[in-house]
């Protein structure tokens, strides 16, 4: 296709299915990350310095410093639903729009959540890491016994879509007791819906079989799980995190998992991931995945496209499909 200068510059930050960066050419002039290198903070300053847009994937850095060196940008949008990685109020400043990617993963996480749960709960990953050892070698009426999950009381922290996607799986699928803990509570329709009822974060706690967290990552929700928390938790009671590394204190988990002062956990999420606190790494009662929950081909193009709309629809048409802090930027544009 001819290009023509007059375009505007975008910038992929990591690879991608090609069709996304084929659409976005079709508008503007694209850089993409075809090899998924680790572009330091630096290096993608240094990409973004003259593009007007950026396909980003929650990973980047979004902030003042980054802005600063970037005066032609006018759009970051996130393949993600989680935005943790954008300072809005930085990026409102200096007149560049964030979006994100919500709904389209919204079953697909739910769905995640509850492979999560089940696996803890029912000790999945536990066990196949003993047979693969060759340690089964006869039956024993207490082996892996594991907790029950139909009928079991499911505490919700976060009830968002995700969170509501997930109240109706355990009331619906598994006839669970669905109680919910959220920053404002949900009108009365929504809750019938979900078959949930509003509780007190430490009620939750102290009377969920398991606990699931699914509650944005920010400065409020830093560290909401940790040894204090834990300990309010029955010991017979499973975490599940598919929110964000850093809502739960890795360290203190670690510890609570221990010495079994709750039953087991299920992670999608690490603070500091891809790292993990290495004590998590030694206790047994812990299922453990990298940050998978929205990983089906189907919802990542979804994700992948919703961003791609969001580019087009600003950069060309003047409007974005999600925008975070539309109303924080007008008149700075
Ligand atoms: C992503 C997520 O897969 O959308 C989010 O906020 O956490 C996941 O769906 C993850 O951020 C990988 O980039």
């Amino acid at each position: 296709m001819a290009t023509s200068p007059s375009r505007p510059r975008i910038l992929i930050t990591r690879a991608i299915f090609p069709e996304v960066a084929q659409r976005l050419s079709q508008h503007f002039e694209v850089e993409s990350n075809t090899d998924d290198a680790d572009w330091s903070a630096d290096e993608v300053a240094r990409r973004l310095q003259d593009k007007a847009g950026a396909l980003t994937f929650g990973l980047e850095r979004i902030n003042a410093e980054l802005l600063a060196k970037c005066p032609a940008l006018k759009i970051c949008a996130n393949m993600t639903v989680g935005y943790n990685n954008f300072d809005l109020d930085a990026m409102s400043v200096c007149g560049v729009l964030g979006t994100n990617a919500p709904d389209v993963l919204t079953e697909t996480t739910a769905d995640f959540g509850f492979a999560l749960l089940m696996a803890t709960a029912r000790r999945v990953t536990e066990s196949e890491h003993f047979l693969r050892a060759g340690k089964w070698t006869r039956w024993n009426y207490e082996m892996f016994s594991g907790a029950e999950v139909h009928g079991s009381t499911l505490g919700i922290i976060g009830m968002g879509r995700i969170g509501q996607a997930i109240a109706r799986r355990g009331a619906l699928g598994f006839g669970m007791k669905v109680i919910y803990h959220n920053r404002s509570r949900l009108d009365a329709a929504t809750e019938t819906a979900c078959r949930a009822s509003y509780v007190s974060k430490p009620e939750l706690l102290q009377s969920a079989d398991h606990v699931m967290l699914v509650v944005p990552y920010s400065a409020a929700s830093h560290h909401s799980i940790g040894a204090a928390e834990l300990a309010l938790m029955r010991p017979s009671a499973t975490l599940i995190n598919i929110a964000r590394g850093g809502v739960v204190d890795d360290a203190a988990l670690a510890t609570a998992l221990r010495d079994k002062r709750i039953a087991a956990a299920g992670l999608d999420v690490y603070e500091g991931e891809p790292k993990l606190h290495p004590d998590l790494l030694t206790v047994p009662n812990v299922v453990l995945t990298p940050h998978i929950a929205s990983a089906t081909a189907g919802t990542r193009r979804a994700m992948a496209m919703l961003a791609v709309d969001n580019l087009i629809g600003y950069l060309v048409h003047g409007k974005a499909v999600t925008p975070l802090n539309a109303a924080g930027l007008q008149g700075r544009i």
